[in-house]
């Protein structure tokens, strides 16, 4: 692939509340990079394949109770179990998709436990820093309309509007790009599209940084 020979591959994150849309774009991504010829490859978390992901599956449809700060701890172990995988893809030139990442992981823990976004932060401190964070911004109305709201874990009004006061404090200027996520799909995914091959050239000849707070 053409950025095989150009450089490293980009770490393309979508953050978000939930029904923002996240999945759609990234699929509408994943596929528009492809037809561009671009290595890519499409990850979510959490990622509910692996042992630990079973355990955060259980608790997130309700089938185990952990305590609060014991899921967060699992949902980060969720990606360090995958810390090696995402660098050597990288690495190799393949361009990551990346549904939730620790932003999610800081802002709904945060809201969960009572903790602090800075105490929140700090086990994934040293994991792979996203290169681009793609914000949806979607109106709680909108949200309950979508489909299947309400049935997971942190599905509450109450719940979501702590969790987007946290995403706001966790946005940083310089790597997150928001955007309004209550339009036509079709147009949303092209500002995404002509951001992300930007985010691909920017870092080609970057090392990949790491979580820092
Ligand atoms: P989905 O709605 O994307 O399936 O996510 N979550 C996610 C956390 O609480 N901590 C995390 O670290 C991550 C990645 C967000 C399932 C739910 O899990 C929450 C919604
Ligand atoms: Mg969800």
């Amino acid at each position: 692939a053409v950025n095989r020979i150009m450089g490293r591959g980009a770490f393309i994150v979508f953050e978000g509340l939930d029904r923002a849309g996240k999945s759609t774009q990234v699929s509408m991504l994943t596929d528009a990079l492809r037809a561009r010829g671009v290595a890519v490859q499409k990850q979510s978390f959490p990622d509910r394949s692996t042992a630990i992901g079973k355990l955060i599956d259980d608790y997130l449809t309700k089938k185990v109770e952990l305590s609060p700060e014991a899921a967060h701890l699992l949902f980060s172990a969720n990606r360090w179990e995958c810390k090696d995988r995402l660098i050597k893809s990288l690495e190799e030139g393949t361009t990551l998709v990346v549904d939730r990442y620790a932003a999610s992981g800081a802002a709904y823990a945060a809201a969960n436990s009572g903790q602090t976004l800075e105490w929140c932060s700090q086990p994934d401190r040293g994991l792979p820093a996203p290169d681009l964070v793609v914000f949806l911004r979607v109106a709680e109305e909108e949200q309950q309309k979508r489909a299947n709201w309400g049935e997971e874990r942190f599905e509450r009004v109450e719940t979501q509007r702590k969790i987007g006061k946290n995403f706001d404090r966790l946005a940083d200027s310089r790597t997150w790009f928001g955007l309004d996520a209550q339009r036509d799909k079709a147009a949303i995914h092209a500002e995404i599209l002509e951001r992300v091959l930007r985010a691909i050239q920017e870092c080609a000849d970057q090392s990949v940084k790491a979580l820092a707070h």
